[in-house]
């Protein structure tokens, strides 16, 4: 592992679940609690918004209620350890990887701690509610939604982000079922590119088999391993 230059990660909801936040497809999970056509759709949105904005306003709330784990901190232990290059992409719209000490972080499903504008489509930090439609910062119109990305949606920085699958030496993928895509594409992206692929998960997800290899546990046991491995510790 020591020897490679170009690293590329993709975190999905699983790389929380130890800090608390429930993942999507789990039992018990976030889908078996909520229709996905209601609150992660621009349609659900249209249909009924104060549904959506209660999501979203409870699960920012939430965050007030967890901490980053071991797998968070040790993603940030090799941002400022590693010499190569590195890119993280989350798929989490939580905060934990900033909180965890990760300073570059790409949020492709943006994050719950953003408003999005749909009249002047700016993104504005936002830690509070939204239910009771406070003005854009920017434009002051009251007209804010979830700086999140829907089904439906174009992901944020594909560009950058394709950019670097084609070009990395190694892909790692952790706790992330790779039920959607293009995330879930991104292995065979990378493995096209010549990238090894290596898989941290629970258990094997959708597509375990496009890695070179999968190592089955939990995210807070095997980020800390790979990333000692990485840094030849
Ligand atoms: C642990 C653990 C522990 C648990 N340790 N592990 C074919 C090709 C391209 C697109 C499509 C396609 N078919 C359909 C589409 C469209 C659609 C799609 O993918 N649909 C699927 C249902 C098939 N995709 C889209 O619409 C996307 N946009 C798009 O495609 O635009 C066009 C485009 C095309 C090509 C290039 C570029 C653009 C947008 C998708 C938006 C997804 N949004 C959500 C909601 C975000 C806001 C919110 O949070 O509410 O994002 S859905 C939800 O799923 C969320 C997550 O980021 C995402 C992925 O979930 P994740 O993270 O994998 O969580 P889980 O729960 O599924 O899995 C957790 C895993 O962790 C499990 O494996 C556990 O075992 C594991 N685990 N504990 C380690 N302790």
């Amino acid at each position: 592992m020591a020897e490679f230059k170009r690293i590329v990660i993709l975190t999905g909801a699983g790389i929380s679940a130890e800090s608390g936040i429930d993942t999507f497809r789990s039992a018990g999970g976030l889908w078996e609690q909520h229709r996905v056509e209601d609150v992660a759709t621009p349609e659900g949105f249209a249909r009924n918004p104060n549904l959506v904005l209660n999501f979203y306003d409870m699960r920012r709330a939430a965050l007030g209620n967890v901490a980053p784990n071991p797998a968070h901190e040790a993603l940030a232990r090799l941002e400022r350890e590693f010499s190569g290059e590195l890119l993280l992409v989350t798929q989490n719209v939580d905060d934990l990887h900033e909180r965890g000490g990760s300073a570059r972080v790409l949020h492709m499903h943006g994050e719950l701690k953003s408003a999005l504008c749909t009249s002047c489509e700016t993104r504005s930090p936002w830690l509070t509610t939204m239910i009771e439609r406070p003005p854009c910062p920017v434009c002051r119109a009251p007209t804010l939604r979830p700086d999140v990305v829907w089904f439906g949606e174009m992901p944020y920085q594909m560009g950058r982000i394709y950019h670097a699958l084609e070009t990395c030496e190694l892909f790692v993928s952790i706790g992330t079922s790779g039920a959607v895509y293009p995330a879930a594409g991104f292995v065979q992206e990378a493995r096209a590119n010549g990238a090894q692929c290596l898989e941290l998960n629970l258990e094997r997800s959708e597509g375990s088999r496009f890695f070179h290899e999968s190592r089955l546990g939990p995210a807070s046991v095997l980020v800390p391993e790979w990333v000692e491995d990485v840094l030849g510790c």
